[in-house]
């Protein structure tokens, strides 16, 4: 623990007034070894890296083999409305996190204006947070986070000082390290927060992550935990272990996924073998869509990764818990990764933050197939780094009028015209039927007024954003000298 003190009295320092005067929940050190309290379920977040939407079985692929996964939708519910709130990294896990959109954690880009965090960079989520883990945490769950954080790679920003225990994985991502240089390190892996190896093997990454989370399964088996397990896969660029190298129909890619498959079918029957089946709720989804450009496919849905058409920020998504969620259903109203954190909570015998604004809900209802059970989101909106592109009320998606629009990379489009879709007629966004409804269109034109206002646009602040965490003087994760 020494250690641990001195770096947080150092952290005080360096991110002045405003958190010097924070609460930090979550890090006071838990008794260990109290036996389970039955009413509280695991929780395992298997959470993909620009994996898409069409990208396997049960959700239309006919390229990959997704056996486990498709198992696992048999025996559990596919949600087919299910949103991140960014078509790329570090702005989707923000809100997995805090159960906030990015531009209320101030996670919406780096400090300088990029789309993502990049290595050394100053900015990460601010510790005052609540994240997930520590609302877990707070209520005796064992935590671990397994795979890529990209959430802040300083050691006062990584997943130990944001309610992990354990931490196993690569800071950010895996096409990061590739070229090297001063502020450049080759990719690290860690173990908590020291680098044990770099580069990073990422062949064998998936396996190794599967591994060490059927360890920690293990060894917490009498008491609840949570597990996030952010797959590095199957970002660019794709690797996959031997065992499933050169086997797909789709190349590396869809060895990437096969092998992503097989690890949840590992996790699954590990589960089963210790008896923790019906005591542990798994959900699957990925942090955005597909890319255009590695072999993933988006299904039906329009746009690619780093976009704010569906294709960028709809996921597939499998949530199994036997007994308490219904087999071989399938709902689409909408949910998304920020009501992971409320929803958790509730079942964990916690609530979300109170002292602070969430904008997650608790999905349980949707969850556990409770009839009747609507969306409790009035609007979701899509964001493109600190432009709000466009805004969906019930099956309504408008895309606001811009210019320029944002692009996550590269030159902005010149321009964007007002447009209407009707997502259950028209998934892939194809017929603007905005001149047939101007009453639908002024009521999410409001709607997007009020995101505006509560969380901003470009060259706008909103009343409700939070600061980002700050670090002066960042280094490059190394290897230490033996
Ligand atoms: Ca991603």
């Amino acid at each position: 623990m020494g250690h641990r003190i001195l770096h947080r009295r150092s952290f005080l320092k360096w991110t002045g007034a405003a958190l010097a005067t924070a609460v930090l929940p979550g890090r006071v050190c838990r008794a260990a070894g109290k036996p389970r309290d039955s009413e509280k379920p695991n929780f395992i977040v298997i959470f993909c890296d620009d994996m898409g939407y069409g990208d396997v079985g049960c959700f239309g692929s006919t390229k990959h083999r997704t056996p486990n996964l498709d198992r696992m939708a048999a025996e559990g519910t596919r949600f087919t409305s299910f949103y991140v709130t960014s078509g790329v990294c570090t702005p989707s896990r923000s809100s997995l996190m805090t159960g906030c959109y990015p531009r209320r954690v101030n996670m919406h880009q780096n400090e300088a204006g990029l789309c993502v965090l990049f290595p050394v960079n100053h900015k990460g989520l601010h510790p005052h947070e609540i994240t997930i883990a520590e609302v877990l945490r707070g209520q005796g769950y064992a935590t671990a986070c397994v795979g890529k954080w990209h959430l802040g790679d300083q050691p006062d920003l990584l997943p130990t000082r944001q309610g992990f225990d354990y931490y196993y994985g690569i800071p950010y991502s895996n096409d990061m390290g590739t070229r090297q240089g001063p502020g450049r390190p080759p990719l690290p892996l860690l173990r908590n927060e020291e680098v044990i190896e770099a580069p990073a093997d990422q062949n064998t990454l998936t396996r190794r992550y599967t591994e060490e989370v059927i360890k920690f399964v293990r060894a917490n088996k009498d008491r609840p935990f949570f597990v996030y397990l952010p797959h590095t896969m199957p970002h660019n660029p794709v690797h996959a272990s031997d065992a499933f190298r050169d086997k797909s129909a789709n190349g590396r890619y869809g060895d990437a996924v096969e092998e992503i498959d097989w690890s949840a079918g590992q996790i699954l029957a590990a589960l089963k073998d210790l008896d923790l089946d019906d005591k542990t709720l798994v959900l699957f989804t990925s942090d955005n869509g597909a890319a255009s450009r590695w072999g993933g496919s988006n299904g039906p849905l329009r746009g690619w990764k780093g976009s704010t058409w569906e294709g960028g920020m709809r996921e597939p998504c499998i949530v199994r818990w036997p007994g308490r969620i219904p087999a071989g259903a399938a709902c689409d109203e909408l949910a998304c990764t920020m009501d992971l954190l409320p929803t958790f909570a509730r079942l964990a015998g916690a609530s979300a933050p109170t002292d602070r604004i969430i904008d997650g809900r608790d999905i349980w209802p949707l969850m556990s197939g409770r009839p009747g059970a609507e969306t409790p989101h009035e609007a979701f909106y899509y964001y493109q780094m600190d432009q709000l592109q466009a805004v969906r009320s019930g099956k309504w998606k408008l895309h606001l009028p811009l210019k320029p629009k944002k692009r996550n990379w590269g030159k902005p489009e010149p321009g964007c015209p007002l447009q209407l879709y009707d997502l259950d007629a028209d998934i892939a966004e194809q017929n603007n039927v905005a001149e047939e409804h101007p009453d639908v269109v002024e009521r999410l034109l409001a709607l997007a007024e009020k995101a505006r206002d509560d969380l901003g646009d470009t060259g706008r602040k909103g009343k409700g954003q939070r600061p980002a965490a700050f670090v002066p003087h960042p280094k490059p994760l190394r290897m230490s000298a033996k």
